[in-house]
């Protein structure tokens, strides 16, 4: 790959300091050191701060809607499996208006990144509480502070069945890259929840710089509860938490197709007698 790499010559308009750049320089590297061609990759995104991040790199792009962007990457994905597809957004456009897809995507299991830039507020909008905000959360849209549990994505994702759960932190990323490397190359699908401040609205570097911790190296990555209790810990836990496999969406796709070939026509009649 040329110097430049996988950056696309388009300069982010991100705040100075935002957790997004690291995120970015995390999917460029990654994808520079699995060098698939750019023309056989897709990024996806919905609308946000975070989700302007496709713009940056070289690739077919879709921006798509708020919430979005799981459901079109995992069409772009079914049309072409071949594609590597990536789908990228802030909390609020994965948790919020985009939560229902984030559970009937991961349970499927297809062979897709989701890089979530968690700022725990709607950077874009001006900095209203999102799903992840911390309770307590003065902003906007919570006034006298935020009453809502927030949502732990990594616990979230790990409950609903996705194979491969990951956080990183903006504020590491030496560890964030290895994190975005290691998601790229398993086989299902992957979640990586990027604790990414807002600086603006929202600046969490100085609290997780202080309480972040790398998971710990005896971590069973294969063990459920074991991860669980990690994601939600009080302690912000970073790195691979959660790491198994299971069959891909395709693979079950095509056990299916197989078994209706078997099955063949005698299968069709039976059915069709029983509504005769
Ligand atoms: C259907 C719809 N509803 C609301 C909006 C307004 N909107 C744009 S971005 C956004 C939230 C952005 O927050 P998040 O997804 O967490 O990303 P961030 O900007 O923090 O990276 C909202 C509510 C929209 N564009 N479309
Ligand atoms: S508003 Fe917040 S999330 Fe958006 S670019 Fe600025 S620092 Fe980043």
């Amino acid at each position: 790959m040329a110097e430049g790499g996988f950056r696309s010559e388009l300069k982010p308009v991100w705040c100075e300091g935002c957790g997004n750049f690291a995120a970015l320089d995390a999917l460029a590297k990654a994808l520079e050191t699995t060098k698939p061609r750019p023309q056989d990759v897709v990024l996806v995104a919905g609308i946000g701060c975070g989700s302007r991040l496709p713009g940056y790199l070289k690739s077919f792009r879709l921006h798509t809607v708020h919430g979005r962007a799981l459901p079109a990457a995992l069409g772009a994905k079914v049309a072409n499996p071949a594609l590597t597809v990536i789908a990228v957004g802030g909390d609020g456009d994965g948790l919020a208006i985009g939560g229902n897809h984030f559970l009937h995507t991961l349970k499927r299991n297809p062979q897709i990144l989701y890089l979530m830039t968690d700022n725990g507020v709607y950077g874009m909008t001006r900095g209203q509480a999102s799903p992840t905000a911390a309770p307590g959360l003065v902003s906007k849209s919570t006034p006298y502070g935020s009453i809502e549990t927030p949502v732990d994505p990594a616990a979230l994702a790990i409950t609903v069945g996705a194979t491969f759960v990951a956080r990183g932190f903006s504020g590491n990323p030496r560890q964030l890259r290895q994190i975005v490397l290691n998601a790229m190359i398993h086989k299902g699908f992957s979640f990586v929840q990027v604790l990414s401040p807002c600086v603006t609205f929202h600046n969490t570097y100085p609290e997780l710089k202080q309480n972040a911790k790398e998971v710990p190296a005896e971590h069973d990555k294969k063990d459920r509860l074991a991860a669980l209790k990690l994601a939600w810990s009080e302690t912000p836990y970073t790195g691979v938490l959660y790491d198994i496999e299971a069959p891909t969406l395709h693979e079950l796709l095509d056990s299916l197709a197989v078994k209706a070939k078997k099955a063949g026509p005698d299968t069709v009649e039976g059915l069709l007698q029983e509504f005769a």
